[in-house]
């Protein structure tokens, strides 16, 4: 049996366009019409319906909760703020602190206004200033209640997705762009962690956590070759570390929010830098199972980069951890074997605050639709009735008492 400590944090996490529905003022919306994918619609419908989810939510234990703000429904023409939207996601904050569950608040999760993306997205030379400028007006506004930010989801994967493979709005394949794109975001982020401790010093409000919520993978070689242990180790540092090594530089991280979900096992074919990063075992070595989108299931990982972070020195958030299944006795399984996986790096030292399961709903998975199913609650989408799974009542367990058989 383990037992969590005390003060442990329990939840789930959303963002606002997989979850909400009609987030017509951003760049998926007509993106996905014009790519001809599924459409996000109506969602979860959760932007009417977060008191229910957030009842489901407390009913399980859950002490805290993340979110992210549609930047298109807060800004919706460019420098024209929506009083509307802004008092929206003040309702959601008081709805969770009428539920004693703690907001973690995301700024920014793939998504931009249509007019930001009109006037070229993250390479326009004013981008930094447009974020900063919705930040600083969201920030005002909800600081009193809300202690832990989030600036940027998961930044390697926007660019990558966006920028390189060119699956994302705005589809471009250009490793340049994509570089460019990423100092925009390095700056975005180390202005706005300024901007947010500005903020809270004006108020006389007591500091915020920032971070942002770094997307991980464990890179683990397919042989012990030189080749492969050298590809890993690179990959590792470029696509799970370089950035929270730059934001720290900068002493602009207040904790780590660490994204986990899977395994990248490393078979490289010669030396070249394209094959160092990214060729893989394609002979099916080291079998594990997989979600439904073919994603290695690695639970050891988790705790093998949380041990590599330990040297960073700061708070550890598990801001998201999740599979997608149509199996709900698999989910358990891998939850609770993420946690297992938590707690062996919390007993080696490494200060984790805690964990929050991706997702509290099924909900719209990008260029994926709806297909996949993240949930720990069971969304219709001819309904939107929603029921509970079994795995969200296991891990409610966990959340009540703290202990993990
Ligand atoms: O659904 C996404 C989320 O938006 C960001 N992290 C990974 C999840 C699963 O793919």
């Amino acid at each position: 049996m383990i037992q969590f400590p005390k003060k442990f944090l329990w939840g789930a996490a959303t963002a606002a366009y997989q979850v909400e529905g009609g987030n017509v003022g951003s760049d998926w919306w007509p993106w996905e019409k014009s790519a001809g994918n599924e459409c996000s619609g109506p969602a979860c419908r959760h932007y009417e319906m977060y008191d229910q989810d957030f009842d489901l939510a407390q009913g399980l234990g859950h002490n805290v909760h993340r979110f992210s703000i549609e930047w298109g429904r807060i800004e919706p023409e460019e420098g024209k703020f929506s009083r509307e939207a802004l008092n929206h996601y003040l309702a959601v904050l008081l709805a969770l602190k009428a539920r004693h569950i703690e907001p973690v608040v995301t700024l920014h999760h793939f998504t931009n206004p249509v007019w930001f993306a009109k006037l070229g997205g993250w390479e326009h030379p004013r981008a930094v200033r447009y974020f900063l400028r919705y930040t600083e007006f969201v920030v005002r506004a909800l600081a009193q209640y809300v202690r832990i930010w989030i600036t940027i989801n998961e930044p390697t994967i926007y660019i990558s997705h966006a920028y390189l493979f060119g699956i994302w709005p705005p589809q471009v394949k250009s490793l340049w762009r994509m570089l460019r794109v990423e100092r925009r975001m390095v700056s975005a982020h180390l202005r706005a962690y300024r901007l947010i401790h500005k903020i809270y010093r004006q108020e006389s409000l007591s500091g915020p956590r920032v971070s942002i919520a770094q997307h991980m993978m464990a890179l683990v070689p397919c042989t012990p070759s030189l080749k492969n242990r050298f590809a890993a180790s690179l990959r590792h540092k470029l696509f799970n570390e370089r950035l929270l090594s730059i934001f720290l530089r900068h002493k602009a991280l207040d904790f780590i929010g660490v994204n986990y979900y899977s395994r990248q096992l490393v078979d490289v074919q010669k030396w070249g830098l394209r094959n160092l990063l990214s060729d893989t075992c394609k002979a099916g070595h080291h079998p594990v199972k997989k979600n439904s989108l073919g994603w290695d299931i690695y639970p050891e990982g988790l705790s093998q980069l949380l041990l590599k972070l330990k040297k960073y020195d700061l708070p550890l958030m598990i801001t998201e951890n999740g599979i997608c299944t149509s199996d709900d006795a698999e989910r358990w399984e891998f939850i609770s074997a993420h946690l297992k996986s938590v707690y062996g790096a919390m007993e080696r030292g490494v200060p984790v605050m805690g964990y929050l399961y991706w997702s509290l709903l099924d909900n719209f998975e990008w260029d994926k639709g709806f297909g996949p199913r993240f949930g720990l609650i069971d969304v219709d989408y001819a309904t939107f009735k929603r029921t509970v799974r079994q795995s969200a009542l296991k891990f409610s367990q966990v959340a009540k008492t703290g202990a993990l058989e």
